[in-house]
């Protein structure tokens, strides 16, 4: 059976941070200053007790998901309706979208990119992508509905001016096999579907891109199969990942958006090394966009969305943001949604969060789109 808990520092001689580098296989939700929530069995807990670190356990997982009402997933999309709704969108406005298999899954699902825009060639591009993570159920909704609003609204100022000068790409749903297990089967299932050598399952899609693959191995990006963020045995190795890899070689965007949950952050490369990134102006490009980001998110619902460097929050090598940086140098953030916090619900969002969600994510998401067509085709 497996536990939440709460594990905090017991003094100076145990930092915090020294958890994150004991490889357990534990499940990292959240990392702040002062605690960390985890996911792990109790022999893993009672193992970082022993270590002097203070362990309390909050809940146990089934408690834990009980209070999810059953008729909440109906409020999320499933693979099946999150493609029959893009098919009705493509449909209504067959002049400016474009409904495009990017690859297929392990299991052979379809992974959708809607391309939305007037058909002009050569124009800039934006990308935005949800779901890389099966639970995080929320980060399938927001690009979804930034999605519905740019084709909806199409004709009105200042989206019709977007589409004439560039145009919008979103793929809301990158893990579509991992995300239906997490509806069907195990509701915090994290990575794909893979069957690794050892008989365990799941690759961390978010591990498994080509830039700096594979460099660490730490319990936040990990060499062990069974391990939620799992790199995989090589890079691009999944279907899911090189449905990205071919998507973004192929369109060359301008910026990419990707969105994840839970914690309320705004991140930038990189992920692998706390080193900033050397561009001096790529970085203060991008730092100075999450602040902005931040800004604009906190004045919708006041929601603060912290702005930090990827690996502040921890290291990983292989995430999505390091590679669409690191190989084509465009402005790349990770939104982590809501809620800020275990306490708040972590990956179990009340689907009454899904709109003011995205209603405080869409001036941060509608900025992106006009600053970068802005300075693409200046
Ligand atoms: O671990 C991840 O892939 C992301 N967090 S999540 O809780 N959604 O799983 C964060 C990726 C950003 N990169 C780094 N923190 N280095
Ligand atoms: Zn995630």
């Amino acid at each position: 059976m497996s536990l939440i808990a709460k594990v905090t520092s017991s003094g100076p001689q145990k930092p915090l941070g020294d958890v994150l580098r004991v490889p357990l296989g534990i499940d990292v939700w959240e990392v702040k200053p002062d605690h960390l929530i985890l996911r792990g069995t109790e022999a893993q807990l009672d193992r970082l007790s022993r270590m002097g670190y203070l362990v309390e356990q909050l809940e146990d997982v089934a408690r834990h998901l009980s209070t999810f009402a059953a008729e909440a997933a109906e409020q999320y999309h499933s693979a099946a309706s999150l493609e029959e709704e893009l098919r009705q969108l493509a449909e209504a406005k067959p002049d400016i979208t474009q409904l495009i298999e990017m690859g297929r899954s392990i299991e052979g699902r379809p992974i959708f990119a809607l391309r939305i825009g007037d058909r002009r060639g050569g124009v800039p591009k934006i990308l935005f992508m949800g779901c890389h993570h099966a639970r995080e159920w929320i980060a399938v909704e927001v690009p979804f509905l930034l999605a519905k609003e740019l084709v909806e609204r199409a004709d009105e100022a200042p989206i019709a001016g977007w589409l004439t000068s560039g145009e919008v790409w979103v793929a809301p749903m990158v893990n579509p096999d991992g995300h239906e297990y997490s509806r069907a089967q195990e509701r915090l299932w994290r990575k794909n579907r893979r069957r690794n050598d050892d008989g365990s399952f799941g690759v961390d899609p978010n591990r498994n891109y080509g830039y700096m693959w594979g460099i660490l191995d730490v319990p936040t990006s990990s060499q062990v199969p069974s391990d939620e963020t799992y790199v995989g045995p090589r890079a691009f190795s999944e279907p899911e990942t090189q449905a990205v890899r071919d998507l973004v070689g192929c369109e060359r965007f301008a910026g990419v958006i990707t969105y994840h949950s839970y914690s309320q952050l705004i991140l930038y490369p990189w992920g692998y090394t706390d080193k900033p990134i050397p561009d001096v102006q790529h970085r203060e490009q991008m730092a100075g966009m999450a602040q902005e980001m931040q800004t604009l998110i906190q004045g919708v619902h006041g929601k603060i969305y912290v702005p930090q460097q990827s690996s502040a929050l921890y290291p990983t090598a292989g995430d999505t943001t390091d590679w669409t940086y690191g190989t084509y140098g465009i402005p790349s953030f990770t939104v982590e949604l809501r809620p800020r916090t275990f306490q708040e619900g972590g990956f179990i969002l009340p689907p009454d969060h899904i709109l003011p969600t995205w209603e405080e994510n869409r001036p941060a998401a509608f900025r992106f789109v006009e600053q970068l067509l802005a300075v693409s085709v200046a």
